[in-house]
Formats: C-alpha cells, structure tokens, sequence
C-alpha cells in the first residue's frame, strides 16, 4: 500500500511538472507579446493651419510649394494617422505605443484633436494605446494656448493614464501591464518648453523604484522614451549625444543592468536600431522608430516570444484622399494617390530645398563658433562663401543646355580644375536629400569612399570654395581657410606676384583638405549603418537570453568610448590619406 502510495504520488509530480512545463511553453509559444510601434506624429489640425495654397515656403513649385523644412507631411498628416489606425485595427495586435511628439507645438487645439481621433478608435475597437509626451508637446508656454504637465494628463487621462499602475509625481512618466509577463515603462524625461531631456534624480529613484516592483511581480520591463538612450550615428557620439537623454551612457547602462532590455524611442525621424552592453555584461537595444508622417512613413511591429523579438517595419503606402483639407490641385491629388511613396520622398526633398535658401541665415551661429566679428575682412569673406554656397546649391548639377556662361555646377568645377562624376542627379540638394532619406529610412548602406554621392558632394564643396574665394583679397581668405581647419598648406602663392591659375590651385590644396574633414565625420553613420544591429526587419534576442555581441555596439564602457574615438581618428586620418592619394 505505502509502495503504491510512493509510486503514485512520484507519478503524479512527474507528471504535473511535464504538464506544467508543457503548458508554459506552449503559453510561450501561443501568446507571444505583440505591440504596434509609431512615432512622431507631430499633429496640426487642419483647423489651425492656413489654406494650402496660401503656404508659399517654396514659390512657384506645382506640388510642393506648401512643403516643410523638416520634410513633414503636415497636411497629409490627419489621412496618414487613419490610415495607420485602419492598419492597426486590422492586425492581430492589442497595443500602440507612441513615443512622443504627438502634436507639432504643444497647443491645444493640436493634442484635443488627436487625443480625440485616438480615443474615438480605443473606444470603438477596445485596442489599447500608451503615449508619453516628447519634446514638441508640453511647452508651457507663456502664451497659453499651450499644454503644461497637468493639461498634457488630463488630455490623455483615457489614453493609458487609466491603466496605469504608478504615475510619477512630477512628470508624465508611468507604468502598465502589458500583458501577465511584461509592464510598460514610458519615461517622461522632457525638460518642458526646452527640446533637450534629463533624467532628474527624483525620476532617476522612481524609475529604479518601479524596477524593484516589476521584479517583485516577475514582470519583464519594456520601456518607452522619446529622446534616444542610445547613440545611432557616428559623429553624435563625438556630439556627446545630440538627440539622446542627457548623460545617455550612464542612464543606458543603468536601464540595461535594471534588466530592461528594449527600449523605443523616436524623436530622430529616422528607423535605427542600437544595441550596448553595460560593463555588466547586460545587452539593451534602443529601437528608434521614425516619423509617421515624415519618409519614408514608417512603423514597427514588434513581437516578444520566449524564443526572440521579432522587428518588422510597415510603411503607409497609400491614404485616401477624401479625408485631406480643401485646397489641393488637381495635380497634387493626383500624384497623392497614385505615387504617394514619391510624393512623400518629394515632400522630403522639397523641404530641403526650401531650407537651402535659409543657408545665408547660417552666418550667425557659424561666424559665432568661428569667433569671427562681424565687420571684419574675415565676416565679408564668409558672407561671400554662403551666399555662392546659397546659389551654387540651386544650380543644376552638369550644364544640359551647353551655354556660355558658368552656370551649372559642373562648370565651376571645370573653372577650379575639378572633374564631377556622372550621375543621374539633378542638383546637389537632390543629392544631400537622396543621403538624408536614406539615413531616414535605415539600413542606409554608401559607402563612404565609393560612392559617386559623397565624390560628388566633396568634389562640388571643393569647386564653390574656389570659385566663392579666388576674386577676393588674399589675406582675410587665409585667415578663414585656417579657421576651417586648412593649417598646413603645401603651397602659398606671393601676394604680389601671382598668377590665376596659380590662386586656383592654391585654394583647390585648401578646398579638397577642408571638404573631407567636413564630409567624412558628418556623412559617417548618416551614408552607412554603423550602429549595429540592422534597422527594419531582424530578429533579436528574448528577455531570457544574451546574444553574442555586435562587430559595432554603442560603447558604454569608458575603454568602449576611448576604443571608438580612436577609430573615429584613424579613420579621419585615413580619409585624408586616401584623398590626397586620389583613392
Ligand atoms: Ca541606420
Ligand atoms: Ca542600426
């Protein structure tokens, strides 16, 4: 009896334990996590905006005269948010996070009216959103028309607030459960009518407060968080960070060893993954989505099983052009709904042209950071070289009509003894928008001595350098050229005595040493990838494993960030190499 009472019990143990671990890996399996990703809507009703065809920030232009520096399609925005809702509701998924700047500028009228065609959907198909308010949403601005903290959660208060576990006090910082293994995170670190975030040490200890109580729940934490906590191009590590939290290494490695593995963010308009390791030893994955209703209008789908994180990014490739706002030609709607890829991409290219003619603005801050004053030699001589830039820039690149005169970028680079490569560009504004779309889209992948955009861009700089600067005085053209970083030239023609060509080849050494080291940092980590792991569709690690480490993760340890920085300099030095070796 007692021999059968033991067999008995240790069979049913034994077989409890399989079912019960059975179950849990089929659970696992079952109901993966499946959460919705977008970001950056910068909303503006159409009430608050100005008929379309009044916008003239690019005159004379058929379809993008009323375009955006920033490249947003703010007047497409309402018809992109319901065509992404549309997509949402149609999926197998329950949750939406959006990281922040849901409005354009923190007024009233723009977060009541997308709070209200947010609620509207949550309350109709009972799928759930979580935001957190990005730079661009709680300005607390002396004119009031604007939101501050309180406003920015009474607004909200339906859309995730009422499921919150906590709320910190003094920002809109929260928590929630997902589902019965992982709570959200959304971190409020915006330092309110500024563009820059800091995590206070009140949020700092309540953040570290709610990790205790996730660990105390077997919760996995998520986080959610508008600036980036990792860097995602090369040069904004040397920038210390330029679109991240502040001191984002520290908070990144204390985020990575609470255990948070994944966080999203926005705020960069462009869709880039990042991943560090603490000096710990824990992974944390910065995933940064880009601006909904900016190209290439892109959102994530992101599913967390036992077995991994699966990312993948949708675009909006269509919308329907009855919900736009009166006033557009025919011939916008048109291309609308029949290229709406190309029109977005064109929005985009449109805004950088439309910000082209602000570069003469530029001798403000570039004269200030030059500690250039004005009134001297040196101000004319840099006034005179942005507005060439200014007009070169609009110039077509190669001289199609054959004319006599210098006017196309090709021909003042034949004036200055510089070859242009072939290419199908039309200008060089096509050039640096076709770069920058690039990087907005991810896994952007020039290469950085190659490629006949960067050849063209540092052959084309050089040229203007020359032509802005060989009618002008030498001496104030020397004392700019060595300010931009031209010190050791090879060859300084006498002020009296000196010919033409000899001047031209003078500040061709200075223009091509000065065009590379202003191209390769800034074009590095923008042409190519650098910030591992790839950005749209990958297949990470779950909450229970740790991958083996990336060829380029984001340094978090002070040996990690003496490593990079070294290679950031052997490179530089090797792009100086290659180009005067014509390589
Ligand atoms: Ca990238
Ligand atoms: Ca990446």
């Amino acid at each position: 009896m007692k021999k059968t009472f033991r067999v008995l019990l240790i069979t049913a143990v034994v077989l409890s334990v399989i079912i019960q671990s059975v179950s849990l890996a089929f659970a696992g399996d079952k109901n993966p996590l499946s959460i919705y990703v977008a970001s950056d809507v910068h909303f503006r009703p159409d009430t608050v905006l100005p008929p379309i065809g009044e916008v003239q920030s690019l005159p004379g232009d058929p379809i993008f005269s009323h375009c955006n520096t920033k490249g947003m399609m703010t007047y497409e925005a309402g018809a992109i948010v319901d065509e992404f809702l549309s997509r949402f509701e149609q999926s197998d998924s329950e949750i939406l996070l959006i990281p922040g700047d849901i409005s354009e500028d923190g007024f009233f009228e723009e977060h009541l009216a997308i709070a209200e065609k947010l609620l509207q959907f949550k309350q109709r198909t009972g799928k759930r959103i979580f935001v957190i308010p990005g730079n661009h949403d709680i300005r607390t601005s002396k004119s009031k028309n604007r939101l501050d903290l309180e406003d920015f959660m009474d607004i909200y208060a339906e859309i995730g607030y009422d499921e919150a576990i906590e709320i910190h006090d003094t920002s809109a910082s929260f928590t929630a459960d997902l589902d019965s293994n992982y709570r959200l995170i959304g971190i409020d670190a915006c330092v309110y009518r500024e563009d820059n975030a800091v995590i206070s040490e009140s949020l700092y200890s309540w953040i570290e407060k709610q990790v205790q109580s996730a660990k105390a729940d077997g919760k996995k934490m998520i986080a959610m968080v508008h600036h980036n906590v990792l860097e995602h191009f090369a040069i904004e590590g040397l920038a210390m960070g330029l679109l991240c939290v502040e001191d984002h290494r520290t908070f990144s490695s204390a985020l990575a060893d609470w255990g948070i593995k994944y966080v999203f963010t926005g705020h960069g308009h462009a869709n880039d993954i990042s991943a560090a390791v603490s000096a710990k030893g824990n992974r944390i994955y910065d995933i940064e989505t880009g601006s909904l209703i900016t190209y290439p209008n892109a959102y994530r789908k992101v599913t967390f099983s036992d077995e991994c994180v699966d990312v993948k990014t949708e675009y909006i490739r269509n919308i329907d052009i009855s919900l736009l706002p009166d006033g557009y030609t025919e011939e916008q709607l048109d291309m609308i709904q029949n290229d709406f890829v190309g029109y977005s991409l064109g929005s985009m290219r449109s805004g950088m042209r439309s910000f082209t003619t602000t570069i003469p603005d530029l001798i403000e801050d570039l004269s200030e950071s030059l500690k250039i004053k004005e009134g001297t030699a040196s101000y004319a001589v840099l006034e005179e070289l942005l507005e060439t830039l200014k007009n070169t820039v609009e110039l077509p690149l190669y001289d199609k009509e054959n004319t006599k005169e210098i006017d196309s970028v090709s021909e003042i680079a034949a004036f200055a003894g510089i070859e242009l490569p072939e290419s199908d560009y039309v200008d060089l504004v096509d050039i640096g928008a076709g770069i920058y779309a690039g990087f907005y889209a991810g896994d952007e992948a020039l290469s950085l001595h190659g490629s006949t955009e960067l050849k063209l861009l540092s052959n084309a700089l050089n040229a203007i350098l020359v032509y802005a600067l060989v009618n002008l005085p030498l001496s104030p053209v020397n004392t700019l050229l060595a300010e931009l970083g031209a010190f050791d030239l090879y060859f300084l023609p006498s002020t009296s005595v000196y010919t033409l060509a000899a001047k031209i080849a003078y500040l061709r050494t200075a223009g091509e040493k000065i065009a590379i080291e202003l191209i390769a940092p800034v074009a590095g980590g923008i042409i190519n990838d650098v910030s591992d792991p790839v950005d749209l569709d990958v297949i990470l690690e779950s909450y229970s494993e740790t991958s083996d480490s990336f060829q380029n993760e984001v340094p978090l340890t002070f040996f990690g960030i003496l490593k990079k920085l070294f290679e950031v300099f052997m490179e530089t030095v090797s792009n100086i190499f290659r180009f005067f070796l014509g390589k």
